[in-house]
């Protein structure tokens, strides 16, 4: 995937203050510190466009980057790409600690421009009470979700392919390995973020 461009759009606390859809979106979901914003600054080729952070809980609102990408050397195509506020982050109040929170469900739940959400995990933790309801309810709603599983770097390189194996049981599902410090896995990413956001059509707003 060639990304010809890659800017911010908007950030909000409260979806209400969020731009309506205009173009295909994809969000990017997982607790605090998982490397949600790495992982999507990886995805545009982009160092620092999606501020990290080592500090977990840092990121409270929800941010859209619109990327211009050029799909088999030809056709282009434009895909927003939301960083979710982080969960599963302590020092929250005691209902958003329970789940993802409000602001997460209500964006899920209704925000008509969404192709997909790609959950991501920690590779080392495997995935946590959190990360499996948000698959239980994005099966629900009957949206398309991609496991990714992250920070494969920071194991030997003979533990990656089974660690990621392991996943498998716990998940129903293989998720694909990925590391935003090599650029492991990014090509398969974006080819699943491709399909489930049906990029090709996505010329088109809505
Ligand atoms: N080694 C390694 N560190 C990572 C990776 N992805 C993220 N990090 C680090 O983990 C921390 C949190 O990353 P960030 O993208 O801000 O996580 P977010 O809170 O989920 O958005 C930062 O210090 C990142 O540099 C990875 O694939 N490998
Ligand atoms: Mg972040």
């Amino acid at each position: 995937m060639h990304v010809l461009d890659a800017s911010f759009l908007a950030t909000a606390t409260d979806q209400g203050a969020l731009p309506a859809p205009a173009f295909a979106e994809v969000a990017f979901a997982g607790r605090s510190n998982v490397g949600k914003s790495s992982l999507i600054n990886k995805l545009l080729a982009r160092r620092r466009l999606v501020r990290t952070s080592s500090t977990p809980g840092c990121t409270r609102g929800l941010s859209i980057f619109r990327a211009r990408l050029r799909i088999d050397g030809e056709q282009e195509a434009i895909l927003d790409l939301v960083d979710l506020p982080g969960f599963g982050y302590a020092k929250r109040s005691k209902t958003e600690r329970r789940s993802w929170g409000p602001m997460i469900e209500g964006f899920l739940k209704h925000r008509a421009g969404l192709r997909a959400v790609v959950s991501i995990i920690d590779v080392r933790r495997g995935p946590e009470d959190d990360d499996l309801q948000l698959l239980e309810f994005l099966d629900h709603l009957k949206i398309p979700s991609i496991v990714v599983a992250t920070k494969l770097d920071k194991l030997p390189s003979n533990k990656r392919k089974p660690a990621v194996h392991k996943l498998i049981g716990p998940l129903g599902r293989k998720p694909i390995g990925f590391s935003s410090v090599t650029g492991d896995g990014v090509e398969d990413v974006w080819r699943r973020i491709r399909t489930a956001a049906a990029l090709g059509a996505a010329l088109t707003p809505g």
